[in-house]
């Protein structure tokens, strides 16, 4: 017998998400959450090996002398939460914009002054590899001490070819260095820098750092900031079509700050995420729903942002359309790393319920980055990343914000964090 490295037994409640791997929850299946009660799980070798209530997994004789055993008695287990979209890698902050905001002036406004991402792209290009990595280091251990396990990262603030590959390259770097793991997106089409116009922009990506970001094989996915003022539809669909053909997965900002057709855009590209939504068209909703585009919800950015305009997540779950739940964490719109306090805005102010806010933040989100065979779910064969929550219930989740949940992080079988 091969005893397990790991028990956790004895939680009140384990949501394992099971079944849902295949393909992302939708409709009525994102309540379906798999619980057990007084729910064990077993890890060896950083992989689950069985799963069930405490009496089935003791019965499975996983348990030898070596196994280390952790009771969570009291306390509710779920799968690490996975944040499927983060600007996390990047040098500096923007505090400075703040009073800008609260007198009202616009996000993209600040952009076209040459402040919000372009002010951040100079910070970063400026900063030396080891203090991009020291800081985004620091983001990435807050995430991890809420409960995020996996995330994925996108390029975005270097804007030119050599700036673009330091920027995938350090994001690999910290893949290698800590503990989440990060999923690699390229997103040179995140601003229009000084000195070209969106058309010349556009080529230059399509035409030169395309191909070398594909030869390279340093990112995954390919995203463009897809909205009027920064990628216009028609560009987006150009970038987008070139990098499906060089084998990127594809996501798109789609729809945050104008209707202007994204939505559809990313139906038609049959992408895997479109995410922000927040003026979705009717129509829109209805083609991601055919397509079974997942929708990723950023409630904290619309929080951050302060215009009471969230994303019309009731519709897009009757209409069919698979919901998943990220940070956005970046230094503009998102500077948050909470996983924790995106599902609390999740129940507010998108109107899920709890159940439904855990299958975004865990099963859908592994499927959003590419990695549901792997992530996602506490089923047999999959990495041992959970977390057991000081929470007496489900509903205490969203309920309690501000402080956070998040008692024991386990990764791959290990404890990699304790509150
Ligand atoms: O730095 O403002 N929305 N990109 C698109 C961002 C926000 C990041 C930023
Ligand atoms: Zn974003």
């Amino acid at each position: 017998m091969q005893y397990a490295d790991l028990l956790i037994h004895s939680a009140d409640l384990m949501a394992t998400m099971r079944g849902h791997s295949g393909c992302p929850a939708f409709g009525e299946g994102m309540s379906e959450i798999g619980l057990i009660k007084d729910g064990a799980v077993a890890i060896r070798e950083g992989k689950i090996t069985a799963v069930g209530t405490t009496e089935e997994v003791l019965a499975g004789g996983w348990v030898g002398s070596e196994t280390i055993q952790i009771s969570a008695k009291g306390k509710v287990v779920t799968p690490g939460f996975i944040d499927p979209h983060t600007h996390v890698l990047y040098a500096g902050s923007r505090e400075n914009e703040l009073s800008l905001k609260l007198k009202g002036v616009p996000y993209l406004e600040i952009l076209k002054q040459g402040g919000g991402i372009l002010s951040t792209v100079r910070s970063t290009q400026q900063a030396t590899d080891e203090e991009i990595k020291a800081q985004t280091g620091r983001r990435l251990q807050t995430m991890l001490s809420q409960g995020t396990t996996m995330a994925e990262v996108k390029s975005g603030y270097g804007l030119t070819l050599d700036e673009e590959m330091r920027a995938l390259r350090l994001i690999k770097e910290l893949d290698n260095e800590q503990v989440i793991d990060l999923v690699p997106t390229f997103m040179g089409a995140h601003a229009v820098p000084p000195g070209y116009t969106e058309e010349e922009f556009t080529n230059y990506l399509i035409e030169d750092v395309l191909l070398q970001i594909a030869a390279h094989d340093q990112a995954e996915f390919c995203d463009v900031f897809c909205e009027p003022g920064v990628f216009s539809v028609n560009s987006s669909e150009r970038i987008l079509t070139k990098a499906k053909e060089l084998h990127f997965k594809l996501k798109i900002h789609a729809d945050e700050l104008a209707a202007a057709g994204g939505a559809e855009l990313a139906a038609k590209l049959k992408v895997v995420s479109a995410d922000h939504l927040l003026q979705a068209s009717d129509e829109g909703i209805v083609a991601l729903a055919k397509q079974g585009v997942i929708a990723v919800l950023l409630p904290a950015t619309s929080f951050n942002l302060a215009k009471n305009t969230y994303a019309r997540a009731r519709e897009m779950i009757s209409a069919g359309v698979p919901v998943a739940l990220a940070t956005d964490s970046n230094p503009g719109s998102s500077p948050t790393e909470s996983m924790p306090l995106v599902l609390t805005l999740a129940c507010l102010y998108l109107r899920l319920t709890p159940e439904e806010a855990l299958t975004a933040a865990t099963i859908n989100a592994a499927h959003a980055v590419g990695r549901s065979n792997q992530v996602g779910s506490l089923e047999v064969g999959k990495q041992g990343d959970l977390l057991i929550l000081d929470i007496p219930n489900l509903n205490y989740l969203p309920y309690h914000f501000g402080s956070n949940p998040v008692g024991t992080v386990i990764k791959r079988g290990r404890v990699v964090w304790n509150s």
